[in-house]
């Protein structure tokens, strides 16, 4: 075997020697001189402790930078549609499957099968119909990928590694190099330690035995770190190019209304300056359940006409409403479902961020609710593209539930001896089980003119619960928006531009002047 003593030479290795024995006779020396003075016990009291404590700080060390390895620097985008999200977990679970072993660091190619791996794993979820997935880019939108990727990476390497702005490739390849000979230098010392101080050497074995141990477990663990941090990147970006394609519009997507809400907003009445896009609130449920009440009730304003002949809102009705606390909303009155076409129900919900499905309590008879709700939810799940918009159920005509004649509000369903109370409770319960519903996503109401109940502290503050959930929905029903709007405007601008350029060629310009 060929160490660091044969390269040095036994001349070379002397004038070391000689050099060396002098400092380091010292350390003998001093122990001798402890021993004279009656210090020794003490120094090796000390010995022991700062050993201990060394100890105590490289347990801690491998412990903290375990923790850090545990982590990941790249995370899904939580606006990504529930479809993108799923791709994720399996770009996890691929990452966390990967063994060190199979993948070294050194492969240049190996790391590129990985990428590829990881890349075709996505692109095959995406468009299982396809022989080669992988091909189903646009030159654009790949440029646009590759530019985000360099940015981020640029943003982590300037933020996580010293001196990173200084580093240049060839040193990078120099340290490299040099790293063996570093080596075999640091072996050399060790020995030569050995020689002159056996005890401080031997304290020095044991504890480069255990740190020894710790850096490889360390490399080790850092090697499936960044084979996991690469499947993770690429993963993302492979979800981001596939799953979500971007838009070049550097706006974003709900700054401004969708063509859609533009359309609604003017129908609605009182125009003002439109901040943004609008979130959109579809009121659902039969006829005189009190949808149009609720919207009043709600909004503190009489803008939906209610009246107790049913089928009193006709057509679907959009309200362009504010309230503090609330974007600005498009509140949707419709009429009763019995006057709705199942594919106009899902239209409307295509476009929705949040469903308020008002359901009376006192009437039991819940078979055509169960029926749109149970349709309702099928065609949303049939959109993984999509979030789907959270769903409140207000159950209002509470107060016509048994006793009748009675309502003294407030109730507290907790404590049923009131047979109100009672009563509203067996309701929601009924209700819950009929159009399967949690309990969670009942508030009980009463909508009728001037008996409001529970509509700033239950209502609406049920509907600020699910706020966040909504806006996730308004924004990616508004990129999938700006996306459609810009292939159209893209393709447009293409045309008009080829067109020009076809005309101002010679022969056409001749063909003209003919
Ligand atoms: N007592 C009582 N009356 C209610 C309640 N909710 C609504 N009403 C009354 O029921 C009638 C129908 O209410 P609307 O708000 O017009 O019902 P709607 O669902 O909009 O009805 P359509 O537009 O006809 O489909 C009105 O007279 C309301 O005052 C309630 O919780 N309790
Ligand atoms: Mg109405």
């Amino acid at each position: 075997m060929r160490s660091g003593w044969p390269h040095l030479g036994f001349w070379h290795l002397l004038v070391v020697t000689l050099w060396l024995a002098p400092p380091l006779a010292l350390a003998p020396l001093g122990a001798l001189w402890l021993h004279e003075a009656g210090w020794l016990r003490w120094w090796l009291v000390w010995l022991l402790l700062s050993a201990a404590l060394g100890l105590l700080l490289l347990w801690w060390l491998r412990r903290r930078e375990r923790i850090w390895l545990a982590g990941s620097d790249t995370r899904p985008d939580p606006l990504w549609s529930p479809r993108s999200a799923l791709l994720w977990t399996q770009v996890e679970s691929f990452a966390s499957a990967l063994r060190p072993a199979d993948w070294p660091l050194d492969e240049p190619q190996r790391l590129a099968e990985l990428g590829r791996q990881t890349l075709e794993c996505v692109a095959r979820e995406v468009h299982p119909e396809l022989e080669e997935p992988v091909l189903e880019l646009t030159l654009p939108h790949t440029l646009l990928i590759i530019e985000r990727a360099a940015r981020d990476l640029r943003e982590t390497l300037l933020r996580e590694l010293p001196f990173s702005h200084r580093l240049r490739l060839g040193a990078l390849v120099r340290l490299y190099r040099w790293r063996a000979f570093a080596e075999r230098l640091l072996g050399l010392y060790r020995v030569g330690q050995w020689a002159l101080n056996p005890l401080n050497a031997l304290l020095g074995e044991v504890l480069n035995a255990l740190r020894g141990q710790s850096f490889s477990l360390a490399r080790e663990e850092l090697h499936a770190w960044l084979l996991r941090e690469y499947v993770r990147k690429v993963g993302y970006y492979a979800i981001a190019l596939y799953g979500e394609p971007p838009v070049f519009d550097a706006k974003a997507p709900d700054a401004r209304p969708t063509p859609r809400s533009t359309r609604d907003l003017a129908e609605a009445e009182r125009a003002e300056d439109d901040p943004g896009e609008p979130l959109r609130i579809l009121v659902l449920g039969r006829a005189n359940a009190g949808k149009s009440s609720l919207i009043n009730a709600l909004f503190g304003e009489l803008r939906a006409a209610t009246d107790a002949v049913a089928d009193t809102t006709a057509a679907i009705q959009p309200l362009r409403l504010r309230r503090e606390g609330l974007d600005l909303a498009l509140v949707f009155d419709t009429p009763g479902l019995e006057s709705m076409r199942e594919s106009a129900l899902c239209d409307l919900a295509a476009e929705a961020d949040l469903l308020l499905w008002v359901s009376p309590a006192q009437r039991p008879d819940r078979q055509l609710e169960r029926e749109r709700l149970d349709a309702l939810r099928a065609f949303l799940a049939s959109r993984p593209e999509r979030r789907a918009p959270p769903l409140l159920v207000a159950v209002s005509h509470i107060d016509r539930l048994r006793p009748p004649r009675f309502w003294s509000p407030p109730y507290d369903l907790n404590h049923a001896e009131d047979p109100k109370a009672a009563s509203i409770r067996a309701a929601l319960l009924a209700l819950g089980q009929d159009l399967a519903v949690a309990p969670s996503e009942l508030v009980p109401v009463c909508l009728g003119e001037g008996r409001l109940y529970n509509i700033e502290e239950g209502l609406w503050v049920a509907i600020l619960a699910r706020l966040d959930e909504a806006r996730r929905a308004r924004l990616v029903r508004a990129r999938e928006s700006q996306r459609r709007g810009q292939d159209w405007a893209l393709l447009w601008n293409q045309l008009g531009r080829a067109g020009r350029r076809l005309l101002a060629m010679p022969e056409g310009k001749d063909a003209r002047s003919d």
